[in-house]
């Protein structure tokens, strides 16, 4: 049988999610070329929303749709100064008469596109109306210690602003599975919280361009998509790319995802860390379509990037009291290192603390093919194959694993002592090393609805993913693992070596005081 691990690619890797060749139904997408923002491609719904047959304004400068002060506007729309937060309102020539719209502008590979979506009402109050809605959350914000705090913060402030039944944190896992941490929604509606989801439910290229693009709205999961007339970017003879369009097309398989779940409309918002995407704030509407005026959908946005800058600050705060007790054990290992000569026997002597240092069951050390054990260990034998087997994987001093059974399948022979290994390498040339042990615990992971998706091999060999049609709990017993180690005590380990190339220098230049 072919599992999805034996095939390299699936169709959600391959879909190029950004040239859809259409748009979604609830507004009009003009692209424009310069020098007089000549229409070069529309959407087909030109028809239906302006009266216009999309022969009638291909071809037509855009002074044939907006007056010249509405032109101007636009052009200062794609200098992106602050006024670019707010829609700019266009009235637009059609028939019978001129409508109003939201004027939505961007610049990209060679062409203006302008989206065109239904106006919002606001009135003309600028850069203030937006101060208005984002100052309070803004204020709590600062006032959040950690990251918890923070995210709770931000999903309660979220649904307030858009009105949706449903406000999730989404984050990513390191396998890029991920799980909802905090929630705001409808009493009602069941809980999400603590439900994980499989990578794929998010894939590669969505990824990819959600770090680009920082939100995107679904506002009828029922829609019929609007083609784009011609399809092709008259400049690059390819699909015109709406990586940046607000109203790009949704991949069908996600909205297929999205009904199969219940959901009636979504907006999702990235969440960056370190330039690399650690989140989404997800959000549903269960109850019917909802659509999010541009102001409030640029509010979102900006709050998303202002929680992105804080997550690093605010994940610093997290399990304060446990780094501290971890520096403080840090602290009492460099200070006996410092007042001994003899390494072996300081770290042996250490016994406990060394232990506590990253929070291990056992503990060898192996120094100039001397090996010694403290705690619960594999045996020596078994240990000196470890070594032998890890030692190339070992990056940057450090090698760590919470399943090491399924990278080193003879540790199933002593997975109750060392399901997760932490290897500091402490010199290359004369492999010397200090490893840490901890033993399997039994996790359950509640999964919404079996991870293993529905699947179907094509005729070249490549696997087609179906979305999962039930979202019911689905409860995995995970084994052969340990609890994950945390950066805290992988940093902790990294200082360990710090702390052990000090002591070792101070003793060659007491011998070398001695022989001189
Ligand atoms: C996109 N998948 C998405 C998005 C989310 C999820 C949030 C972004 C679009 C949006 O805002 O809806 C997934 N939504 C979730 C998850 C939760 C949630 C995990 O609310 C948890 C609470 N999906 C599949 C399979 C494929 C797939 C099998 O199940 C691929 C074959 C694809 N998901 C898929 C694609 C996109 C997507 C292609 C991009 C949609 C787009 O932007 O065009």
């Amino acid at each position: 049988t072919v599992t999805a691990t034996n095939v390299d690619l699936t169709n959600c890797d391959r879909e190029q999610i950004e040239i859809p060749g259409s748009i979604q139904p609830h507004g009009i997408l003009l692209s424009l070329q310069e020098p007089d923002l000549k229409i070069v491609q529309l959407s087909r719904n030109v028809e239906n929303l302006l009266g216009f047959l999309p022969d009638e304004l291909l071809g037509k400068p855009l002074d044939y749709l907006l007056n010249s002060e509405q032109i101007e506007a636009v052009r200062q729309g794609l200098s992106g100064n602050f006024e670019s937060l707010n829609p700019i309102p266009l009235s637009v020539q059609s028939r019978p008469q001129a409508q109003l719209f939201d004027g939505i502008v961007h610049y990209y590979q060679g062409l203006v596109i302008l989206e065109l979506e239904p106006p919002s009402h606001q009135d003309d109050e600028g850069f203030p109306y937006f101060y208005r809605l984002t100052k309070r959350t803004i204020t709590l914000f600062q006032q959040a210690q950690t990251l918890p705090e923070l995210c709770s913060i931000i999903v309660g402030e979220i649904r307030q602003l858009t009105g949706f039944d449903r406000v999730m944190i989404y984050k990513f896992n390191e396998d890029d599975s991920g799980h909802v941490i905090a929630e705001d929604k409808l009493e009602e509606l069941e809980p999400y919280l603590g439900l994980h989801y499989p990578a794929t439910d998010i894939p590669l290229p969505a990824r990819k361009l959600y770090k680009l693009n920082y939100l995107r709205l679904i506002p009828d999961v029922n829609y019929q998509s609007v083609a784009l007339i011609p399809e092709n970017n008259p400049l690059t003879q390819k699909p015109l790319d709406l990586s940046f369009s607000v109203l790009r097309s949704v991949s069908p398989i996600h909205m297929e995802y999205l009904k199969n779940m219940g959901v009636k409309a979504a907006m999702s918002i990235s969440l960056l860390k370190e330039n690399k995407l650690w989140g989404l704030v997800a959000c549903h509407h269960e109850s019917s379509a909802k659509y999010v005026p541009y102001e409030i959908r640029t509010a979102c946005e900006f709050l998303g990037q202002v929680m992105s800058l804080q997550i690093i600050s605010k994940e610093q705060n997290d399990n304060l009291d446990y780094k501290i007790y971890l520096k403080n054990i840090q602290s009492q290992i460099t200070s006996s290192l410092s007042s001994s000569d003899d390494l072996l026997n300081v770290l042996l002597n250490l016994e406990d603390k060394l232990l506590q240092l990253v929070n291990a069951t056992g503990v060898a050390i192996y120094l100039e093919g001397d090996l010694k054990c403290r705690g619960q260990t594999p045996n020596e034998d078994e240990i000196k194959n470890l070594i032998d087997r890890i030692k190339l994987q070992i990056h940057g001093s450090i090698y760590h694993t919470d399943s090491l059974p399924k990278v080193y399948p003879s540790a199933l022979n002593f997975k109750d002592r060392a399901s997760g290994l932490l290897v500091l390498e402490i010199t290359k040339l004369q492999a010397n090393y200090i490893l840490w042990f901890r033993p399997e615990v039994i996790q359950s992971v509640n999964w919404a609805g079996n991870p293993d998706k529905p699947t179907q091999i094509e005729a070249d060999g490549s696997l087609t993913v179906f979305p999962r049609k039930s979202f019911n709990k689905w409860q995995e017993t995970v084994r052969l693992k340990s609890l994950p180690w945390q950066d805290c005590e992988i940093e902790n380990a990294q200082e360990l070596k710090s702390s052990i190339i000090n002591f070792v220098l101070r003793r060659a230049s007491e011998l070398f005081e001695l022989n001189s």
